[in-house]
C-alpha cells in the first residue's frame, strides 16, 4: 500500500509546553527549504587536513521553520564539521570549551592512545571550562568514524550525548571507495529528550526472536526511568524542512548513516529502492548485501550504495510512523519529478549481522571473557542501575588486565529485556557468533545485543593502556553499564 505523506505535521506532544507550529497549513515541505549542511557531494566540500579546531558552545538549530531549539554544538553547528583525515598522517585537534563545564571529545572508532581517546575513565584529561586542550594523534584505521562528547549526564538531559556535540570523522585510506556519483553523510538524531517510565516504543520491524537466555522467573519490580524524545532530524533538519537529496535516474548514491542518538535504536527505509550495504561501522564487510531496511543501534554506522532506478519523490525515513511524522527522514527527489513525497511501509524482517559475514571458521581465542549485562529495576520515578558481571562501574576497582596482541573472545550476554548497543573503545572487534549463529569477518566497534540474547566478538588489542567498554545509551552508561580493561 502506498501512503501519501503530508509532512512534517508534528504530532501533538505529550508535553503541553512544546506546542510548536507545523511547517505550513498545507503541510507542504516546499514552503520550507533551507540549505542543509552536510548534504552534497563530498568531493566538492572537503579534503583531508591535519589541523582542526572544535569550539564547544551553545547553538540554535532550526529543525523546521518556527521550530528552533537550543543545545550545545561544535563550531556553531550540530552536527559539527566533518573532520577528514588521512590514515597514518598525524593530526592536531584543538578543542576550545566555551561552556561552564569540563568537556571531553571522544574519537569514536579510532585506535589511538588513552590520553587522547576522550574518555575520562581511561585517563584522558578534560577540556576545562573556558579553556582549551590539544588532541594530537595519528588516525587509523581508515573508514567512517565519528566524534562526540563523552561526559556523564546522569539526571541532566542538557549534558553529554543528549546535546548536539557530535560529528562525522572520516579517515581516508588507500582502499578504493568504489564507484558512485554522489556521497551523503546523514546523522540521525532526536531532540528535547525527557524521562519516562514508559517502555521504549519500537517500530516492531525487528522482532527479538527466540530468547533461550530468558529466565523462567523475571524480576517483577517496576522498571525505572528511561529517556525518550518526540522531535527528530537527519543532520539539522526535520523531514521535509531541508533540501531534498536530488538525484538522477541511474545514479549510484553512497550514503553514510550514523545513529548519533543517545537513546534510540533506529530503522530506515527508502521505498522502491534497496540499500547495498558495503561497510558497517566504517569497516568494509566481506559480503556486501542488498537489504530493504537498515537497523542502526545507537552509535552504529552503515555505508550503503543505492541505485536510483525508481523515479519519483520518496521519503527516506523511519518505518516508525509517529517518529517519521515528527521529523525522522529526508526527501529523495529525482530530477524532473515533483509532488508529495511517497512513503511505503516496508516488509518486516529481522536485522541479521551475519548475512554480511563469511562462513569460515575463526581462530580459537586464547581466552574467553563473559560480560553478563544485568539490570536492577529502579521502580517508578527512579533510575535503573546497570551491571556487568553483577557489578556497576566502580572507578576504584582494578581494571581487568589484557595482553597486547592476545586473541580474546568477548561474550556479550544480555540478561535484560532491553536491547543494548555496546561499544569497545580503541579497538575493532570481529563478530564470531550472533544469537547462536557462527560468523566471521564483520568488524565493528559497536554491536546491538537484543534482550536475553548473546553475541560473541573476538579481538586482539593492539593498543596499550586503559580501554573502556560500555553501553552507548547515555543513561545506561551513566548508571553503571561500563567496565575498564587495561592492556599491558
Ligand atoms: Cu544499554
Amino acid at each position: 500500500m502506498v501512503e501519501a505523506v503530508f509532512m512534517p505535521r508534528f504530532l501533538p506532544h505529550r508535553r503541553d509546553f512544546l506546542k510548536m507550529a507545523s511547517v505550513s497549513a498545507a503541510g507542504g515541505y516546499l514552503a520550507a527549504q533551507q540549505p542543509q549542511s552536510f548534504v552534497g557531494p563530498a568531493a566538492s566540500q572537503d579534503s583531508a587536513k591535519t589541523d582542526f579546531t572544535l569550539r564547544i558552545s551553545p547553538v540554535t538549530l532550526e529543525l523546521a521553520p518556527n521550530r528552533v531549539l537550543s543545545t550545545i554544538g561544535y563550531n556553531g553547528a550540530s552536527p559539527g564539521p566533518r573532520l577528514r583525515m588521512k590514515e597514518g598522517v598525524p593530526v592536531t585537534v584543538n578543542v576550545i570549551n566555551d561552556t561552564d563545564v569540563p568537556e571531553l571529545v571522544h574519537l569514536h572508532g579510532l585506535l589511538i592512545p588513552s590520553d587522547v581517546d576522550g574518555a575520562e575513565e581511561e585517563g584522558t584529561p578534560t577540556v576545562p571550562p573556558h579553556g582549551s586542550r590539544r588532541y594530537q594523534f595519528t588516525p587509523t584505521p581508515a573508514g567512517t568514524r565519528w566524534y562526540h562528547t563523552h561526559t556523564m549526564a546522569m539526571d541532566d538531559l542538557h549534558r553529554g550525548s543528549f546535546t548536539g556535540m557530535f560529528g562525522f570523522l572520516i579517515v581516508d585510506g588507500s582502499g578504493n571507495p568504489g564507484a558512485f556519483d554522489q556521497e551523503h553523510y546523514l546523522a540521525l538524531r532526536d531532540w528535547e529528550p525527557y524521562f519516562t517510565n514508559q517502555a521504549m516504543d519500537t517500530d516492531d520491524l525487528d522482532s527479538t526472536g527466540p530468547q533461550p537466555e530468558k529466565p523462567a522467573v523475571l524480576d517483577t519490580r517496576p522498571p525505572g526511568l528511561e529517556v525518550m524524545a518526540d522531535i527528530f532530524s537527519i543532520n539539522d533538519k526535520s523531514l521535509g524542512a531541508g533540501e531534498p537529496i536530488r538525484v538522477k535516474q541511474g545514479e549510484r548514491v553512497m550514503f553514510h548513516f550514523l545513529n548519533a542518538s543517545a537513546i534510540e535504536i533506529r530503522h530506515l527505509a527508502l521505498p522502491g529502492h534497496k540499500f547495498h550495504i558495503v561497510a558497517l561501522d566504517g569497516n568494509p564487510v566481506p559480503n556486501p548485501q542488498h537489504v530493504d531496511v537498515l537497523s542502526l543501534g545507537t552509535a552504529e554506522r552503515i555505508s550503503a550504495v543505492v541505485e536510483m532506478k525508481n523515479p519519483g519523490v520518496w521519503v527516506l525515513g523511519t518505518p516508525h510512523d509517529d517518529d517519521r511524522r515528527n521529523g525522522m527522514g529526508i526527501v529523495v527527489e529525482y530530477a524532473g519529478r515533483s509532488g508529495v513525497p511517497r512513503w511505503v511501509k516496508p516488509q518486516r524482517k529481522a536485522w541479521d549481522y551475519t548475512i554480511f559475514g563469511e562462513a569460515r571458521t575463526v581462530e580459537a581465542p586464547v581466552e574467553t571473557i563473559p560480560l553478563v549485562f544485568g539490570k536492577i529495576n529502579g521502580g517508578s520515578g527512579a533510575f535503573n542501575q546497570w551491571t556487568i558481571n553483577g557489578k556497576s562501574f566502580d572507578e576504584k576497582a582494578a581494571p581487568r588486565e589484557l595482553q597486547k596482541g592476545r586473541r580474546y573472545r568477548l561474550v556479550f550476554d544480555n540478561q535484560t529485556d532491553d536491547p543494548h548497543p555496546v561499544h569497545l573503545h580503541r579497538n575493532t572487534f570481529e563478530l564470531t557468533n550472533v544469537y547462536g549463529k557462527a560468523t566471521a569477518g564483520v568488524r565493528k566497534d559497536v554491536v546491538l545485543v537484543k534482550g536475553y540474547r548473546k553475541i560473541e566478538a573476538d579481538f586482539a588489542p593492539q593498543m596499550e593502556g586503559l580501554t573502556l567498554f560500555h553501553c552507548h545509551q547515555q543513561l545506561h552508561m551513566d548508571y553503571g553499564f561500563k567496565t575498564l580493561f587495561d592492556v599491558k
